[in-house]
Parts: C-alpha cells; structure tokens; sequence
C-alpha cells in the first residue's frame, strides 16, 4: 500500500463512522460515508453472515472499496440476546429495556461484538473483535451511543459512555476488528483510490 487510502463506510450510524475513522486514521485510510447508507440486512444467527450479505450486496451498489460494520451485544443470562438483533432491540426498548430484563440477575456478564467486512474485490476479508465485560445496574455516562452507558468493559469501573472518546477507542470491540483490519490494509498491496 503507498500512500493514504480511502474505503468507505455503509452505514447510516454516524458514531460507527467517526470511531472507525479515528481507529483506521493511524493506518492512513481516510474512511468515509458511503453514498448508500442503508444496508440489506438478512435475517441470522451469525453476525459474520449479516455483515458479509450487507457488504457483498452493497458493493453490488456502489462498486466502491467498502466496509460494513455488523455490531452486536451479547449477555450470557439472556443466552446471548439481543446479539444479532440489537439494532433492533436498541430501536424498541432501549437499554432500559434491557436494564428491565436484568433485573434481580446475578450474572452480569456480556461481550460486545463486531464483525468489519472489507470488499475490495477480488478481496474479501473478515475481521472481528470482542470486548467482554459486565451490564451495569444504572446507566452512567453521557458519551458514545447505543447500549455504552450500561456496559462495563472488563479492567475498568468506567462504563463506555463514561469513557472519554479515545479511551473506549482503546479497548472497544470496534478498536479489536478496525486496528486488525487496518494492519491488514497497511501490510497488504491493494491499489486504493
Ligand atoms: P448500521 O447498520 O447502519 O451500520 P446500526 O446502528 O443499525 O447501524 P448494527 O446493525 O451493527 O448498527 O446494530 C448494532 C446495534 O448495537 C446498534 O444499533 C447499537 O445500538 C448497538 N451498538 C453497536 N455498536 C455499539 C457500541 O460500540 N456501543 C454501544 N452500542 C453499540
């Protein structure tokens, strides 16, 4: 790879955006909003499945070097629920919801998880990252977005919204599959735009 690198984002969560171009900017790729932002998403189990369709499908669209993001909360005592289905969950209930369903739990547990598919044909390549931690009682912090204000992530006492920006960008399952995936940009020898 020579020079900055440009690849571009699907997604229309713009917190995704500025922290996987914070994470990629080290690497020298210029991460940008792509110009569709709504993502085909089937419906399964798997995480890398979701990411894969929305990124095969998407390149189909836009025929640009792309990423999509398919991030997810999974709790041990909910037997891995939301997982797959948080942006769905996130949307009907919010982490209240989910604060609700853990009432009188013991078993805080839950991992963070993201899947980053990169499509630079004939390349294809998957990148995941988890953090693990603990749900926390009361939501704490008014940073990041989605579910950060109850998730504790382990080694910390902070939860991800209480975090500063850079600190959660440190240790996310974001940081895990974005710094693997920039490492892997800067080694490889794609041509970039
Ligand atoms: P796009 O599909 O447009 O990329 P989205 O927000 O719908 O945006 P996902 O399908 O990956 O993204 O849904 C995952 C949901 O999980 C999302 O709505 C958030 O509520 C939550 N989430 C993902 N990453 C998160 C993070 O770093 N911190 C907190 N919540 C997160």
């Amino acid at each position: 790879m020579s020079g900055e690198c440009r690849l571009y984002l699907v997604t229309g969560n713009k917190h995704k955006l500025e922290e996987a171009g914070a994470i990629l900017e080290p690497y020298g790729i210029k991460l940008e909003q792509a110009p569709v932002t709504e993502k085909l998403e089937i419906q399964s189990e798997s995480l890398v499945d979701i990411a894969l369709y929305a990124a095969r499908d998407a390149y189909r669209r836009i025929r640009l070097p792309l990423i999509v993001d398919d991030s997810g909360l999974f709790i041990e005592a909910l037997k891995g629920f939301p997982g797959p289905y948080s942006s769905y969950v996130y949307k009907k209930i919010g982490y209240t919801g989910i604060l609700k369903l853990m009432e009188g739990v013991e078993n805080r547990r839950a991992c963070f998880k993201t899947v980053a598919v990169l499509i630079h044909p004939p390349i294809e390549k998957v990148f995941i990252g988890e953090t693990c931690g603990v749900i926390s009682d009361t939501p704490r912090g008014m940073g990041g977005f989605g579910f950060d204000p109850i998730f504790i992530p382990d080694g910390h006492t902070m939860t991800y919204a209480e975090m500063p920006f850079e600190e959660k960008n440190k240790v996310s399952h974001r940081y895990k599959a974005f710094s693997q995936l920039g490492e892997w940009v800067r080694k490889s020898r794609i041509k970039c735009l």
